[in-house]
């Protein structure tokens, strides 16, 4: 596989439910990389989603893999859980979580691919001492909770900061963005050297044959 390939990561809160079957399959022939799966309990953020059936439903079903990124309070509670169901990565929040080290490590020993989401407002050296037990950092470019919101430029130079970090010293991980991924986001952020894109409705979701889409975000 070629180094340099991106990572397109269709997020499955903004899929069509009534045809949810005919999603994957549509996403996946269309050349998916990988389902991004949304859990939100309501308090970490004042949302909720996805349904713990649907997120099942689509781990048992997808033949690409599964990332859950788990935007709940205390997430190491549902490490075991999610690992079970075969996921890849599995995405915490260090806002969420006093004892992300051990959440991270626990990821790790359960035999998935360790990643960190960072919110907007939170800046590199708070998560710089935790970034050698991470396969993957997930940066939030919108507020977590939402589709459809606006990029924030703030965030920019942090997402340069884990780039220029992240193959350095003990740091071995990937750089994905999540949150208002239009294809203009996507050419900048590859551009930096980012690795993976979370699509939602700036990119993917109500724009056409995912395809075509899917086919014009990669050869950006
Ligand atoms: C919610 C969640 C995201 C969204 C995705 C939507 O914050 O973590 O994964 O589903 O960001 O993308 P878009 O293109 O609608 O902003
Ligand atoms: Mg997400």
């Amino acid at each position: 596989m070629d180094p340099h390939a991106k990572l397109l990561l269709p997020s499955m809160m903004c899929a069509d439910f009534s045809h949810l079957s005919d999603e994957v399959n549509d996403l996946e022939l269309a050349g998916a990389d990988g389902f991004h799966l949304d859990l939100m309990d309501g308090t970490f953020v004042p949302n909720y989603g996805m349904g713990l059936q649907d997120m099942a439903w689509i781990c048992a079903h997808a033949n690409v893999p599964c990332d859950v990124h788990m935007m709940v309070e205390q997430p190491g509670r549902y490490v075991r859980l999610f690992t079970e169901l075969g996921a890849r990565v599995i995405y915490v929040h260090p806002e969420a979580d006093p004892h992300v080290a051990r959440t991270l490590a626990a990821i790790r020993d359960a035999g998935a691919k360790a990643g960190i989401a960072i919110n907007p407002g939170t800046s590199f050296a708070a998560v710089e001492p935790v970034l050698p037990l991470c396969d993957y950092v997930l940066v939030m470019t919108v507020n977590p909770g939402f589709a459809g919101q606006t990029w924030l430029d703030f965030v920019t130079p942090k997402i340069r900061q884990l780039v220029a970090a992240s193959h350095e010293g003990v740091n071995d991980y990937e750089v994905v963005v999540d949150g208002n991924c239009s294809p203009e986001r996507v050419a900048q952020a590859s551009e930096m050297g980012v690795k993976g894109f979370v699509l939602g409705t700036a990119g993917l979701f109500g724009h056409g044959p995912y395809a075509q889409s899917m086919e014009a975000l990669r050869n950006l």
